[in-house]
């Protein structure tokens, strides 16, 4: 017969062998066909799984091996040795938590219409518990700790005769074989796992072992205690199992079960046992039904949010670039970079305001550089080309003396003009800015009216094309660490090349720095600059503002007030009163002539940046003004309706007239 069985089992069959010798055998990896006598809810699933329980509360449920076993030879005998193994799970709705248990039970009768489920385990009911006219042999997997029945834990295999009180229990687990150290397994854990039950039937004792699936059989049972079942069991009796379930909607399941009588339990080959269902098939879906909902709405929002992030962070570094700028990618910045630079454009990082847009201070991100972004509104996309084309060819420049244009960026709407930043400022903030402050000394403002001077031959006569600059005034020049004059603004400058005039279609500039020929003709020319020049001049050395108020509220025209000074012969006067006296009066007596030479209406009559350089320089000796000179310039002024004093009164000495004007004529 033992040759057979291997061959049997390859067929995946449940088997079972008797012989006359009473060496019964049999072996079933899954119950399908097998003729198994069950109740109640207990019934074999269509994968060969026997389903003790089916999640019914205080419900029972058992299956028998359908013919009774003779333990004995013969009826006076003592009970022979037999070895049963079996694999079970349990199943519950909740992770840790489940009632009652199963029992593997030998038994006279299989019908137990009287137990009761619970505590009980299907197999007892209050009355018949202890009762030596049970025959009951019973091993018990425990999953409740009850104290009726004083047992140790919720988790524990026992040995049970004719009484729940078990004779002999231990907390569910197994020895280790290499360190005989006990291991702790959890009955509720829903995993499959093995028992092995063996009766010595000479000796008298009963083995328990238990192991997970997969391991082999402990050497080490985890109960080992004498036991004469011959005092216990019937002739014949039944054996199979029972289970019951409690206030907990558990499943106990049998996967495999092999016995042998004076033989060894044939080995379970746990590859061929049915699958188990998943576990908490009743919650799983209503956990669903909850976290699911949620779970997406809670994606749906992340993902818009994320979206919604994204596009703000297009939008708001969204910018206008065309094909055409290609060849100028080198001097065109990322708006995204100038945003960060500027702290997203901070008022706190606000410079000042002209009369094109607002400048900030800025650190770029990359190389840590401090800059000025000049940022203009712009409306039109004409003429975009040549413009961003003048504003990179000024890039080019390099001159001690001029604020070096770093690059540009665009935008809808908007032109951004990045220049390096100048840590002093501006001047007219040192010049006007009233009677507590410190203001330059006399050197100081003579060194930035030579820097300023130089700055501006480099752009009239050094550079590879004639600049306008066509916006000096005082704001425009700003001052470096140590103070060094610079020329800045190129924003608004025109270019052209040598030689070829130009027109212009709208006139750019400050009051009081306005040359009477560019608001009469509209034609700029480098002179332009030398006529706003000399407002400058004054204005540094006086510390007046082109149009101010005197103490009595008189409306005081600067060049008017230095030359009536000068008349009076008592240049001296106009020079800065907060200077107090300490400057070189030769050098201020200079410049402020040198500032009347330079207003000559007249444009052939205004020296050219060369001449003035050598003039300031002390190379050329200045022409002595005439009276009639200024008499004449004076006249003129008056009569040129277009040069009424009244534009002169303009409140503030920041305000410019035009947009940014455009050359009509190429270059
Ligand atoms: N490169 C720079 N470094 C430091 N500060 C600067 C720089 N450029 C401009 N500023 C500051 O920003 C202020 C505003 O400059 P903006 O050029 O816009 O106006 P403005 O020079 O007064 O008038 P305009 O528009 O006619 O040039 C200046 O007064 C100056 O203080
Ligand atoms: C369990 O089995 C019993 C008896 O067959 C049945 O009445 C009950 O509805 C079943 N319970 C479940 C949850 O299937
Ligand atoms: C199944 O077992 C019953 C006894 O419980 C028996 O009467 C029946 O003949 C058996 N059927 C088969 C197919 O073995
Ligand atoms: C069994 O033992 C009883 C007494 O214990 C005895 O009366 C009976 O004859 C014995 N039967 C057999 C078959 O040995
Ligand atoms: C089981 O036992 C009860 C009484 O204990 C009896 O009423 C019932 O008929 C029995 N069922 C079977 C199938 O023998
Ligand atoms: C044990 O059970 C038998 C029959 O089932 C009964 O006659 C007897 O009184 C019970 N003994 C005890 C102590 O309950
Ligand atoms: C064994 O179980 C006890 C309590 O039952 C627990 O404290 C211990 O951590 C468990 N050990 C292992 C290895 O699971
Ligand atoms: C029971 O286990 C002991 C070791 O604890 C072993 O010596 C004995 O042979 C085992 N008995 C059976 C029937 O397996
Ligand atoms: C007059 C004035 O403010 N000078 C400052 C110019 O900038 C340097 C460095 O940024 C300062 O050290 C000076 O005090
Ligand atoms: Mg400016």
């Amino acid at each position: 017969m033992m040759f057979f069985l291997p061959f049997l089992v390859c067929f995946g069959l449940s088997l079972a062998f008797f012989t006359a010798t009473g060496n019964d055998q049999f072996l079933y990896l899954g119950f399908t066909g097998a003729n198994l006598t069950v109740d109640d809810a207990a019934t074999i699933m269509s994968n060969g799984l026997l389903e003790l329980t089916n999640g019914s509360l205080t419900f029972k449920g058992h299956a028998f091996y359908p013919i009774p076993l003779h333990f004995r030879k013969s009826y006076n005998d003592t009970v022979q040795s037999f070895s049963v193994a079996f694999i079970f799970a349990i199943h519950s709705s909740y992770p840790i938590l489940s009632r009652h248990g199963l029992a593997f039970i030998v038994a006279p009768s299989k019908n137990f219409s009287d137990a009761l489920p619970s505590q009980y385990m299907g197999f007892m009911n209050s009355q018949n518990n202890g009762n030596l006219s049970n025959h009951i042999f019973a091993i018990e997997l425990d999953t409740v700790l009850n104290l009726e029945f004083q047992d140790k834990d919720a988790n524990h295999i026992g040995i049970d005769i004719n009484d729940l009180h078990s004779v002999q229990s231990h907390s569910a687990g197994y020895y280790d074989d290499r360190s005989s150290n006990f291991q702790n397994m959890s009955l509720v854990s829903g995993d499959a796992m093995q028992v092995w039950v063996d009766y010595n039937g000479e000796a008298k004792k009963i083995n328990v072992t238990m192991a997970p699936l997969q391991m082999e059989k402990p050497t080490r049972p985890l109960i080992s205690t004498y036991c004469d079942l011959s005092t216990v069991l019937q002739e014949p009796s039944y054996i199979g199992f029972s289970s019951s379930t409690g206030e907990v909607d558990s499943r106990h399941y049998v996967l495999g079960w092999s016995f042998g009588m004076n033989i060894p339990a044939p080995v379970i080959n746990i590859a061929k046992l049915p699958k188990l269902p998943r576990q908490g098939p009743k919650h799983q879906p209503k956990l669903l039904e909850i976290i699911l909902p949620i779970a997406s709405a809670a994606l749906i929002i992340a993902v818009g949010a994320v979206i919604i992030l994204l596009m703000r962070r297009q939008l708001r570094y969204a910018e206008l670039k065309e094909d055409w700028e290609i060849e100028f990618g080198p001097h065109r910045f990322s708006y995204k970079d100038l945003y960060q630079a500027t702290e997203g454009f901070k008022s706190k990082n606000l410079l000042g305001a002209g009369g094109f847009g607002k400048v900030y201070k800025g650190a770029l991100r990359s190389s840590q550089k401090e800059v000025a972004v000049k940022k203009m509104s712009h409306e039109s996309r004409q003429g975009m080309k040549e413009f961003v084309a003048e504003v990179v060819s000024i890039g080019h420049i390099r001159n001690r003396n001029l604020v070096q244009l770093l690059g540009y960026c665009r935008r809808k709407g908007e032109l951004l003009i990045v220049y390096d930043y100048m840590s002093n400022g501006s001047l007219d903030k040192y010049l006007h800015c009233g009677e507590q402050k410190p203001t330059l000394n006399w050197a100081q403002r003579f060194r930035i009216i030579k820097d300023i001077a130089s700055g501006l031959l480099y752009l009239h006569e050094k550079w590879e094309k004639v600049v306008i600059h066509r916006d000096i005034k005082a704001s425009n020049v700003l001052l470096d660490s140590e103070m060094n004059g610079r020329l800045g603004d190129f924003g608004l400058a025109r270019l052209y090349d040598h030689g070829t005039d130009q027109q212009t279609t709208h006139v750019v500039g400050t009051m009081g720095y306005l040359a009477p020929e560019l608001i009469s003709t509209g034609k700029a020319s480098p002179l332009i600059d030398v006529f706003a020049f000399r407002m400058f001049l004054l204005e540094v050395t006086c510390g007046k503002r082109p149009v101010s108020s005197d103490a009595q509220g008189n409306q005081l025209v600067l060049v008017d007030w230095v030359l009536e000074n000068w008349r009076k012969g008592s240049l001296t006067e106009a020079v800065d009163m907060s200077l107090r006296g300490d400057y070189n009066v030769g050098e201020a007596c200079l410049v402020l002539k040198l500032g009347l030479l330079c207003s000559h209406p007249f444009t052939n009559a205004r020296p050219d940046m060369q001449q003035i350089m050598q003039y300031i320089d002390g190379d050329l000796p200045l022409p002595e003004l005439t009276h009639t000179d200024m008499s004449f310039s004076m006249l003129y002024l008056m009569q040129d309706e277009r040069f009424d004093p009244h534009t002169l009164s303009y409140p503030s000495s920041k305000a410019s007239i035009g947009t940014i004007s455009r050359i009509s004529g190429g270059r």
